[in-house]
Parts: C-alpha cells; structure tokens; sequence
C-alpha cells in the first residue's frame, strides 16, 4: 500500500507498505543483481549505508544459482541474509541487453545464457515463477525494451506485446500468490511503461496500465542512449497519465543531478548502477561534483574523502590511503569507495525527502546542482 504524504511541485514524498517494512520515497535502490553487492559489500554493511531497497535480478539468479535453488534455501531474503524489502527486475531488460538474443514471440522470448550458451525461454508466466521462487517483495513486470532508435512502427507492436505481457503476468501472479507453499503471498507487481521517445505512445500506455491497478508503476525503456533532455520530457509526458497514488519508478537511473530532475517530475524509486560501478574505479560522489581517487595529488592528503561524511570510510580513512590501496589493486580500496558512493546516494535521498516535507525542494536541487558543478578538487 502507497501512502502519499506530502506533494512539493510534481515532487512527491510517500511511503510503500511492504510485508518486509515500510520504504520512504524518494529512494534509491541499491544493486545486487546476482544477490551481492558488487564490490565486496555484504548486506550487513548496507545496513549502515541507510540502505531502504536491494534490488536484484530474475535473469542472472535463474541462471546461476538458479531460482529453485533459492527457493529451496528459503528465499532471496534468507539467502543473502537481508530482511528488508527486495525489489526483482523482470529479466526482460537483462535478456535484451546481456544474452544472445534468440527470438521474440508473442509467447515470450527464447535467448541464450551468457554464463555458458545453453537455450532459455523466458516470458511473462516464467518471469513472475522466477520472482516468486525467489519471494522478492515487489515483482517487475516482464516487458520488451526496445532500443530508443526503434522505429515508430517496431514500438508501438513491441508495447502492445508489452501490454498483453503484463496482463499474463498479472494473471500468473494472482495465481502464485494464492498457492498454499507460496514463499511470499503478497508479492507486489509493478507494470513497466514503455515508448521510446514517442510520447503519444508512451501517454496511451502510461494511460492503458494505469487501468489495470497495479501495485506501482516503472517508466522503462529510459537511459539507453536517448539524450537527458528527451529523457527528461519523455518523463514528463509519462507521469501525469500514471496513477498518483501509486509509486512511480524510473529503471536504471541515474547521476545524482538525473535523480534530482527526476524527483521534481514525480518519480519515487531509483536504481543504477554508477555508485557501486564508479566506485570500484575509484570515482567517488562528493558534494562538489567526482573525484577520480587515483589521481597523484591525494598521494599526501590525510583528508577524508569528504569532510564531515557521516560514511564507515570518511569516518576512519585518508584520501591517501585509499588512493594507495587502489594503486596497489587491494580489494579494500574498491570497497571503500563504493561504501562512500553508496551512502552518498542513500544520504541526498534522505535529503531529498526532508526538503520535500519542508516545501524546499525546488531550493534544494538548485543548491545540488551547483555544488556538483565545482569539481575543481
Ligand atoms: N525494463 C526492465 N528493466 C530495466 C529497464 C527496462 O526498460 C531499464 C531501462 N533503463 C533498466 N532496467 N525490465
Ligand atoms: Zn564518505
């Protein structure tokens, strides 16, 4: 259940109800997508990173270890030893991004393992059996994301495959969660809206889904090579067709300064994989824009990544050191950083979220925005 609290703008500050506790939005999921954080973080050290969300991949953990084995082990929470909610993504996106294509049917799509080549078939009644061996707490629609030089033509069929693709998931869904020896019967479903940049496609099936009283509603499709500026107005055209007592969630976005616009124009859920990747190459987040932590001249600086950084690494390690430990390819550096990125994001939505409350979000992405462009350190 969606709870709406406070509106600033379009902004929007709510909270989702989950079996597995309440999320505060704005939020920023944080990447697992084979059930580990990359960069040898453990979900123990999430816990004082103010991480809300992990989110994880049908895709990748029916390929390995393979979604009955978890099952067996009792879930994904159990498995990784997390109890807070976990979101999965469908795989659709994974399969058209990672693994050899095969072929796209009405029935759904047949591809080829990118760990060792064997055929699979996945569509929308495997997806959501995936989803539900795994017990995750919200559930993603399985849809197609073509890419965003699609033609006109080539989108609008693939949406209203996607459209008839949620119907079957949501079908398959109802019936899952109704099973006796179900690991989560109140699974959540999330339908993903899809486009490219057409925006009078993306309006009439932001405006078809809405109908369909989903759990929450994703904006795909975004990210994959389209400008910020049309992603941004294909945002705008999305989200005022979708419900607004629902939660909104635009995949796989983004920079910081791509959140903050996307927060104005409505979105409550983020995920991206820039903190925990940038980290492990030693970019690191601070309020002044990114600092490329190999760089020579922190060969002598005992500061803090950033000043007054409440992160486990700030508290304790020199800029030095962990340029040091980098250097040196000591698996510790990468840690360090991708601990400090992660709790940066974590941390400006915390921020995000007050600012909403008090009416001053506006002044505070202003304000972000500004600093991130400084970047003379
Ligand atoms: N669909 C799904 N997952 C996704 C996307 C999508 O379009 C994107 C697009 N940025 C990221 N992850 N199912
Ligand atoms: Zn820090």
């Amino acid at each position: 259940m969606y709870k709406l609290i406070h509106k600033d703008g379009q902004a929007k500050r709510g909270e989702l109800h989950t079996v597995h506790g309440v999320i505060q939005t704005p939020v920023f999921m944080n990447v697992a997508t084979v059930a580990a954080i990359k960069g040898a973080v453990s979900t123990e050290d999430l816990l004082g990173l103010n991480t809300q969300v992990a989110l994880s991949n049908t895709y990748h953990l029916h390929v390995r270890p393979g979604d009955e084995v978890i099952r067996k082990l009792g879930g994904l929470h159990k498995f990784m030893v997390w109890d807070r909610p976990i979101l999965t993504d469908s795989g659709g996106f994974q399969v058209f991004s990672l693994a050899k294509l095969r072929k796209i049917r009405e029935e759904g799509v047949e591809f080829q393992s990118h760990i060792d080549g064997h055929k699979i078939f996945m569509g929308p009644e495997e997806s959501m059996r995936i989803q539900s061996n795994l017990g995750s707490t919200i559930a993603m629609a399985f849809d197609e994301c073509p890419s965003s030089t699609a033609e006109r033509a080539y989108v609008q069929d693939s949406v209203d495959r996607t459209t008839r693709w949620l119907e079957r998931c949501r079908t398959e869904m109802k019936r899952l969660n109704g099973l006796e020896d179900t690991l989560n019967p109140k699974q959540m479903l999330f339908g993903i809206t899809q486009g490219a940049i057409y925006e009078d496609i993306r309006m009439e099936h932001a405006k078809r889904i809405a109908e369909m009283d989903l759990d929450g509603y994703a904006i795909g499709g975004l990210a994959v090579g389209e400008t910020h500026d049309e992603m941004y107005r294909i945002i705008e055209a999305t989200v005022p067709y979708l419900p607004q007592d629902k939660p909104t969630y635009l995949m796989g976005v983004g920079t910081p300064a791509n959140i903050l616009e996307a927060v104005e124009r409505g979105v409550d859920f983020f995920d991206c994989v820039y903190p925990s990747r940038n980290g492990r190459h030693g970019h690191v987040y601070t309020n002044k824009g990114k600092m490329n932590m190999f760089n020579a001249k922190y060969e002598l600086d005992s500061d803090p990544i950033e000043e007054g950084c409440g992160c486990p690494t700030c508290r304790r390690y020199s800029r030095a050191y962990i340029r040091h430990l980098l250097k040196a390819k000591e698996m510790l550096g990468m840690r360090l950083c991708v601990l400090h990125n992660l709790y940066f994001y974590n941390t400006m939505m915390e921020e995000v979220r007050k600012a909403i409350e008090e009416d001053r979000f506006q002044e505070y992405k202003k304000m972000r925005l500004e600093g991130f462009e400084q970047s003379s350190r």
